[in-house]
């Protein structure tokens, strides 16, 4: 009997899984029955953009986080593939900043290419996996949509890769319930236009509130406050946007900070983080983490220690993203495998601890894109996915850091180097502030005239 492998998710990590077995199924390898089960009628993850908000047309949770307008707030530079070049996919250089359609379109073209798509169960959320120590199997429940139908199947592995930017952490204020205006999730944000002219709240301080505060900016907000909890982003903010310590309370449309000052505001944005949320987890297999580089638990960041045939992809907060995504999907396929085994639980557990000691040390930016680097190195070096030189990727980060600082408003316009293929990004022809279409048609074609 072939062995079988359940993917839970069809975004960047889910489909890393996919093409990894693919990829060694291409050269010969017998590999096991593939079944990935899906959640939204197509693939992609939060790449896949959708309008709605609440729940979806089934009466699940909307997955989507992304917004209209998002690009890339890092360079593509950091996260190619290494196995698919952005050079092989367009066949052109382009912009290092490219938006959401774009970078979708590249997803997809890797995964079409490998033929993958017939293992994607869709419109088919997981409602349960549990593990019978007697057969040594999990027992993965679904709900197909298409036929309203739940069905459980058995499985010799698990891969969980339903991502972890889709649950919202949600505050409350003293107030918010009497709040004049209207109090949003980041989760919830979908169009910026919806601000303009507003007097815009964003709390928090991190990728979401530096972004959606940017977004309302640019498409006319008339002012931007943010407020943080621990440090403030800190940026040359543009005259209209202020950076204020966190919000205490609110009276009306008025808003209280730390600091005594208070202001009028017409919408409140939380751009205050998510949650890793697997309730159709058993609870003897759920990973339990917030959002951070060492989720404790995983040996390699992947292995559920107390049951290494359940493995989670994609589950650290993101320096890295598609590549870390790949190096651990090639990983887990080789333990699948029985190319790599594993050792026993007290080893993998010292392991998994060392790395949190390590973690728990980083101070600076730069220590922690170096540390998920060297994660990386070392999953990549045992596998053979394409290898590639971290060490010029920390560069361009260590570049992006420095352009941010400089121009939190013109970063996107600056060109970085492939360290896949030796080219440089050229820049886009409009820069970012005035780029007011995102569509793939708008940023691949050059205005008329130009
Ligand atoms: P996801 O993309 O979240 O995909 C998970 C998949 O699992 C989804 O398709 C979902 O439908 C499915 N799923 C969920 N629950 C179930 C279930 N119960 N059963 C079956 N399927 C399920 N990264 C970058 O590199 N660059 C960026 O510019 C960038 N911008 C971002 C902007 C926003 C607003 C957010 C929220 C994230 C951004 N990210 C960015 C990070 C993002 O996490 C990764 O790029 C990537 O999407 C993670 O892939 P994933 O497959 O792990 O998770
Ligand atoms: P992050 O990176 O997890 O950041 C969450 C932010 O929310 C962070 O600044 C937190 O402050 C802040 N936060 C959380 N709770 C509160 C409360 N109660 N009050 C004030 N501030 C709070 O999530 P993001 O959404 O920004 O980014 C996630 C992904 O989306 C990322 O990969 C991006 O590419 C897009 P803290 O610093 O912890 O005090």
């Amino acid at each position: 009997m072939k062995k079988r492998v359940a993917i839970l998710g069809a975004g960047p990590s889910g489909l890393a899984q996919l093409r990894a077995f693919q990829s060694a199924a291409e050269k010969g390898a017998e590999i096991p029955e593939l079944v990935c089960f899906e959640k939204q009628a197509d693939w992609g993850g939060l790449w896949n953009y959708t309008w709605r908000t609440g729940l979806d047309e089934h009466g699940e949770p909307v997955h989507g986080s992304m917004y209209r307008y998002l690009w890339s707030n890092g360079p593509k530079e950091c996260l190619e593939f290494a196995d698919y070049t952005f050079d092989e996919h367009f066949g052109r250089p382009m912009g290092s900043y490219p938006p959401r359609e774009v970078l979708f379109d590249y997803i997809k073209g890797r995964v079409e290419k490998a033929g993958v798509r017939q293992y994607i169960r869709f419109n088919t959320p997981a409602r349960g996996v549990s593990y019978d120590k007697a057969t040594g199997q999990f027992t993965v429940t679904v709900h197909d949509h298409t036929r309203n139908e739940t069905y459980s199947e058995q499985f010799d592995y698990v891969v969980v890769a339903t991502g972890h930017f889709s649950i919202p952490n949600v505050p409350e204020f003293p107030g918010f319930s009497h709040f004049g205006g209207r109090v949003l999730h980041a989760h919830d944000f979908r169009d910026a236009l919806e601000f303009k002219d507003k007097d815009v709240l964003i709390v928090g301080a991190s990728y979401s509130a530096e972004d959606i505060g940017s977004q309302c900016y640019k498409y006319g907000a008339r002012s931007i406050t943010s407020c943080y909890r621990t440090n403030p982003m800190g940026y040359d903010w543009p005259s209209n946007w202020e950076e204020k310590p966190n919000m205490t309370h609110v009276e009306g449309k008025r808003v209280f900070f730390q600091d005594g000052s208070s202001k009028e505001i017409d919408a409140i944005i939380l751009c205050t983080g998510y949650l890793h949320h697997f309730p159709y987890i058993d609870e003897d297999l759920r990973l339990k983490t917030n959002n951070r580089l060492w989720p404790l638990g995983l040996y390699k960041g992947i292995f559920w220690e107390e049951n290494p045939k359940i493995m989670y992809v994609g589950m650290q907060d993101q320096w890295y993203s598609f590549n870390m995504f790949d190096a651990q999907a090639w990983y887990a396929r080789d333990v699948v495998l029985g190319r790599i085994k594993l050792p026993d639980y007290d080893t993998m557990h010292a392991e998994d601890l060392r790395w949190r000691e390590d973690e728990l040390k980083l101070e600076t930016a730069k220590e922690m894109y170096e540390y998920q680097g060297e994660y990386i190195r070392q999953l990549i070096e045992a596998t053979d996915y394409p290898t590639f030189d971290i060490d010029a990727v920390n560069e361009t980060f260590l570049q992006w850091k420095h352009d941010k600082a400089e121009d939190i408003m013109g970063y996107r316009n600056k060109c970085y180097r492939s360290v896949m293929t030796g080219s440089m990004a050229i820049p886009h022809h409009t820069p970012w502030l005035d780029a007011l279409d995102d569509s793939l048609e708008a940023y691949l074609n050059a205005p008329s005239g130009k």
